[in-house]
């Protein structure tokens, strides 16, 4: 272990982020390595294959993994830099204990007393106020064995039902609307396919700069003769190489999907076969989009006329074609809703489950997909079960050895649960790998919610936004640091290979989670000595799910370069695309491909509404916001790595001249955006890419350039996503900076 300097409280502000941090070992220059470790990017659900370069228990540099099949040696930005965050003197070597008299608000505490501490103040909360007023948070970003674990510790170390996770904020609605339709939540197909579609419709992707490798494979498909429809409210990258670009106004896309369904239906342009055959709810369909005609979609989305009749006649005649998704679509009130008419358009062109036909949402997180499969919902049980149903509490329980009665029921959302601290029902918190200070809307009330909790524990490997307001704060560990499995986007079960030990007292995650459970007594069922034995206990545990991952094993992963789930048994291939013709599965037994018990996919009728809070006289703009390429979610990871923020060192708002000009706003001005929940004063970058009734910030910062300072908090009543893509604001010139403009807290 190279030494690493030992801080009394880690804080980007005393060392200054634009810093490459070396530790003494010179980075990608030519130093000799002592191994090379096959694995995954830390960062998108893309889940780049990549090796990286070991020297003296060290990540010093990477080499590209040239055979893995997905991204065949290349990697973005953010893969390229990744390896910089290990040495960072910020990175937690101890554990840490909030306290007031502290220079900086906390001091170091040794590992087990922290760990003590934890279980003794878990034991009150519980004691006192019952097993629900402990709750849990996870993240998407942990291996699948560590979300497994976690779910499982919940619910039989805790007893509590109190637990949900960072997907909520990012595929529910996606996942809803799939599992509405096609009874199953997984992108239908494996991304070779895109390269045969003919038309390739992107809804709200920025593809470019959040899934950039990907970007290849739709310019292969440009090559090979295909057709780019891209639905954007800016002129993104991958916009700007597109055949038809459609400037949707935020949130109306549901009124487009219903308006092309219309023209298909009116033009016949319908696989009937296909509808007849392998779908229900048509006829609901038809009938509903009989109104969304031509020139009413145009007036509710903003598109031309002339541009959604071109749209509809390239979808509709296409002979293959793929369309795909994220979350300019979902995160709004209407989620599910603008995904189930993605998906009507699909079923009634009866283009899926074929070569070259396909249909997906783009998974966001590094574990996005797997890390909503095994038990980190609020709602859900390991292998995609309900834990509602009776039948799969009995397969749970039984895997766990505990009786079904003992399992907690239903939780709620992760938004609800902030409700339910505000109502005093839920004391404490555990939190790990979720960064809500910084991710949530309307953050000045998580601020408040977190700091009236009886008792926080956040387990992190910097000191987060949201760590801040922890009263311990455990050392985890890095992505290098452990193995394990991650599900990429397009359903591939991969293996993440440890590089390098913990340094200090950090630890890998699933360590922590059950020293814990052995300091409450509670060790039954947490004594796994590595994470291969708790892949195998998943494995037994998905067996008969939808999420089926009884057949993979650590070794097949690696001989076959991923695993496609599901696969229910050991010499099963996997399944790379789904809803083929003639295939079956547990649930439709033979009768379809789609699963449900009649295997057939369902149409969904899907009204339109607007949303939550619409522009006004007093708000005349709409905000929406998201990335960019170079940072990463909150921003904890990728704001410590000085290449990536010398690329995008501030969060700007992209506003159109035309809009500037009646502000009097230049290129560079500070600007304060006011909305009903808050206010945020960033500078202004006029582009001509956005339309001009919209602003657009990214949101990878904390504290005073925080966008959900501004953002709403209204949610998609099923998913329960927040509706980050659309509210009101208005915008004010200013003649120099806020006084707080550093982007982080202040200090408590
Ligand atoms: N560089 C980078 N890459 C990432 C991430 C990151 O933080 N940084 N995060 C990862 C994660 S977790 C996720 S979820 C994905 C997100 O990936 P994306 O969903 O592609 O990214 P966003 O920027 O959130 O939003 C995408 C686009 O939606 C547009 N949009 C806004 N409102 C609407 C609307 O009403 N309709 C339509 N059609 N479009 C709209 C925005 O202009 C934006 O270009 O990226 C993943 N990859
Ligand atoms: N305004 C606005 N807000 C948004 C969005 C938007 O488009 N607009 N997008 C939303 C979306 S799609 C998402 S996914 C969320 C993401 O929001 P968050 O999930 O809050 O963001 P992350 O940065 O992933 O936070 C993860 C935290 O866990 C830590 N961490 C990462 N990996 C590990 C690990 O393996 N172990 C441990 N112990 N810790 C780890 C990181 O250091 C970080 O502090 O943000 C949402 N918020
Ligand atoms: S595309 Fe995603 S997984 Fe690939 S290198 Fe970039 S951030 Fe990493
Ligand atoms: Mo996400």
């Amino acid at each position: 272990m190279a030494s690493q300097p030992v801080l009394d409280l880690p804080i980007i502000e005393k060392f200054g982020p634009h810093r490459n941090y070396s530790n003494g070992l010179l980075l990608e220059s030519g130093v000799e390595p002592d191994k090379l470790v096959k694995t995954h990017c830390c960062f998108c659900g893309m889940q780049c294959g990549i090796q990286l370069k070991v020297k003296d228990d060290q990540v010093i540099g990477f080499e590209p993994w040239e055979e893995f099949p997905f991204n065949q040696g290349m990697l973005c930005p953010k893969g390229v830099k990744r390896y910089l965050q290990g040495a960072h003197p910020d990175r937690l070597l101890k554990a840490y204990q909030r306290d007031p008299d502290a220079p900086a608000g906390f001091r170091v505490l040794a590992y087990e007393d922290a760990i003590q501490r934890v279980a003794e103040e878990i034991q009150k909360v519980q004691t006192t106020y019952g097993p629900d007023s402990f709750a849990v948070f996870g993240g998407a970003s942990l291996t699948t064995e560590k979300a497994y674990l976690l779910g499982k510790f919940a619910r039989m170390g805790l007893k509590t039902s109190n637990i949900d996770y960072n997907g909520r904020l990012c595929m529910v609605s996606a996942a809803a609307a799939n599992k509405k339709a096609f009874g199953i939540d997984r992108a239908a197909n494996p991304w070779a396919d895109i390269l045969k579609a003919e038309v390739i419709w992107i809804a709200g992707a920025n593809i470019a700069e959040c899934f950039p490798i990907l970007t290849n494979y739709i310019w292969q498909a440009r090559e090979n003769g295909a057709k780019i429809i891209v639905v954007d409210p800016r002129i993104t990258p991958i916009a700007r190489t597109c055949d038809l670009f459609l400037p949707v106004k935020p949130g109306r896309d549901i009124a487009l999907f219903n308006g092309i369904l219309h023209l298909m239906i009116e033009k016949d342009w319908l696989d009937h076969d296909f509808i007849a055959n392998h779908t229900v709810g048509f006829a609901a369909v038809a009938e509903h989009v009989k109104e969304w005609t031509p020139r009413r979609t145009a007036e509710v989305t903003g598109i031309a006329e002339g541009s959604i009749r071109k749209a509809a006649q390239w979808w509709g005649t296409a002979k293959s074609s793929f369309l795909m998704h994220a979350r300019g679509i979902e995160h709004h009130t209407h989620g599910v809703q603008n995904c189930l008419g993605a998906i009507n358009i699909v079923l009634a062109s009866g283009r899926i489950g074929r070569e070259g036909c396909g249909y997906a949402t783009i998974t966001g997180q590094g574990n996005g997909q797997g890390g909503r499969e095994h038990g980190q919902k609020c709602d859900q049980l390991p292998g995609g079960r309900d834990i509602e149903n009776p039948e799969h509490r009995v397969h749970a329980a039984k895997v766990w050895g505990i009786s079904p009665d003992e399992l907690p029921r239903a939780g709620v959302d992760v938004y609800e649960m902030f409700q339910r601290i505000e109502r005093g029902e839920i004391r404490g918190l555990l939190n790990i790998c979720f960064n809500p200070v910084v991710s949530l809307p309307h953050n000045a009330y998580i601020k408040w919610m977190l700091e009236r909790l009886k008792f926080f524990v956040t387990i992190d490997f910097f000191m987060s936004e949201t760590a801040r307001y922890a009263d311990i704060v455990l050392p985890g560990s890095l992505h290098e640091e452990d193995e394990g499995i991650v599900t990429t986007a397009e359903g591939r079960v991969v293996k993440i290979n440890a590089a390098v030990s913990c340094p200090g007292d950090a630890r890998q995650d699933w360590r922590i989670i059950q020293d814990i459970a052995r300091a409450l007594g509670r060790e039954k069922g947490f004594t796994f000595a590595n994470p291969r034995e708790i892949f195998e206990e998943l494995r037994v545990a998905s067996a008969g799910g939808i999420a089926d991952y009884s057949g993979i094993t650590y070794e097949k992963i690696e001989k076959e370069m991923g695993v496609f789930w599901p696969c229910p048994s050991e010499d099963h291939p996997g399944t790379p695309r789904l809803f083929e013709p003639g295939s079956s599965n547990p649930i439709a037994k033979g009768n379809g491909p789609f699963y449900f018990p009649d295997g057939k996919a369902r149409f969904n009728v899907a009204p339109y509404t607007p949303p939550a809070e619409d522009v006004d006289d007093e708000f005349p703009v709409i905000l929406t916001t998201g990335r960019v390429v170079s940072q990463y979610l909150s921003g904890t990871q990728t704001r410590r790595i000085g290449p990536l923020v010398d690329q995008y060192p501030e969060p700007l708002i992209e506003m159109h001249p035309q809009l500037a000009d009646r502000h009097y706003i230049k290129d560079g001005d500070w600007v304060r955006i006011e909305g009903r929940r808050g206010i945020c004063t960033l500078r202004a970058k006029i582009v001509t890419t956005i339309r001009p009734d919209t602003i657009f910030v990214p949101y990878h910062w904390g504290g005073g350039k925080s966008i959900n300072q501004v953002t709403i908090a209204a949610q998609d009543p099923i998913s329960k996503i927040p509706e980050y893509k659309v509210c009101a604001v208005r915008i004010l010139r200013q003649y120099g900076p806020p006084a707080n403009a550093t982007g982080l807290e202040p200090q408590q």
